[in-house]
């Protein structure tokens, strides 16, 4: 690769990640944000050296073989790399690179957020002060809540984001349980009083509040299926942090509709960016929480996703291995 890699950027970075590019690399920003169609994808894959795409850009088996000679790097901004075929990329030789670590505590605080919010209903009582009839004043039975202290918080997915998650909830006293394809190290449930449960729907049907934070992969769409979340306690609480494809979106809807699911704290859906209607008066009746794929949205954790960018792709640049590479084995 050139010294100065040609590097397309698809979406609009921090200021600090793109002056930094401008010095480094041949770059081709994007200043108004707009999010690149699959033509553009394909133009910029037939030149570029380094593509740099986000969650909103799909890069299928088939925008990877198009691709020209020069695309060396898929180096993703993004920690999940769901809407890259990884296994295509490594076929034709091309790296692809994540950003993990800088933002698993954002990620975690986020989810901490929804685990307080979906049962306190702190969203709905803020909402209450700015809405039409104005407050009347406190009342002893009025924006009854669900206490969170001492319930049993059960976490799919305990990586570096699940435990990340388990070390907050314990803090709010939050009896942690995890489901995960292999069990943690026992350093690490003996540091949280972490309890293992090998059978996800045994986990599911003992849980207050089920928090999903595992990858989506082809293994786990739909992993909490309309059968599993069947076995989740009407009184239970569901939040997701992860992707909106791990969890049966419509299945999940219709148990929240019919009481069979007490509410749910929402940061990805499974057809974004459209939101199901359903979910949007189930948020104005309070009983969900809604957010925009925001749990890593801090200035910091996008600074620093865009510093392994740059890192990735120069170490590619001088004919090294990018620290951040995804191997087909891993997703
Ligand atoms: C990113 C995320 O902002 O990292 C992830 O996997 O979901 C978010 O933190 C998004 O993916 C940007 O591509």
């Amino acid at each position: 690769m050139d010294k100065k890699p040609f590097v397309v950027v698809t979406r609009r970075l921090p200021d600090r990640v793109e002056a930094r590019m401008r010095e480094l690399f041949d770059v081709r920003l994007n200043g108004d944000d707009r999010a690149y169609g699959r033509d553009d994808l394909a133009r910029a894959m037939a030149e570029a050296d380094v593509l740099v795409p986000t969650v909103t850009d799909r890069i299928d088996a088939e925008l990877i073989e198009a691709a020209g000679p020069r695309l060396k790097l898929i180096a993703n901004f993004g920690n999940g790399v769901d809407n890259i075929d990884v296994a295509a990329a490594h076929a034709r030789g091309i790296f692809v690179t994540n950003t993990p670590n800088v933002l698993t505590e954002d990620t975690a605080d986020m989810t901490l957020a929804l685990i307080l919010a979906a049962p306190r209903r702190i969203v709905e009582g803020a909402g209450y002060l700015l809405g039409e009839d104005r407050w009347a004043g406190w009342s002893p039975t009025w924006m009854l809540g669900h206490r969170i202290h001492g319930k049993r918080l059960g976490i799919v997915g305990m990586g570096r984001i699940g435990i990340a998650v388990a070390r907050r909830a314990r803090a709010f006293g939050l009896a942690i349980h995890y489901h995960n394809r292999k069990r943690a190290a026992q350093a690490i449930e003996e540091e949280l009083g972490a309890t293992y449960w090998e059978s996800l729907d045994q986990m599911l049907a003992h849980m207050d509040i089920v928090s999903v934070n595992c990858p989506y992969t082809p293994a786990t769409f739909h992993l909490l299926s309309a059968r599993r979340l069947e076995l989740l306690r009407p009184s239970a609480f569901l939040v997701n942090t992860a992707r909106g494809e791990i969890i049966d979106e419509d299945a999940m809807i219709r148990l929240l509709e019919d009481g069979r699911l007490a509410g749910a704290g929402l940061d990805v859906f499974e057809h974004e960016p459209k939101v199901d209607e359903r979910l949007c008066k189930l948020a104005e009746k309070g009983r969900v929480v809604l957010l925009p794929h925001m749990s890593s949205a801090t200035i910091e954790s996008r600074i620093e996703m865009g510093e392994k960018v740059i890192i990735n792709i120069r170490m590619v640049a001088s004919g090294d291995r990018p620290p951040d590479r995804v191997l087909p084995s891993m997703v």
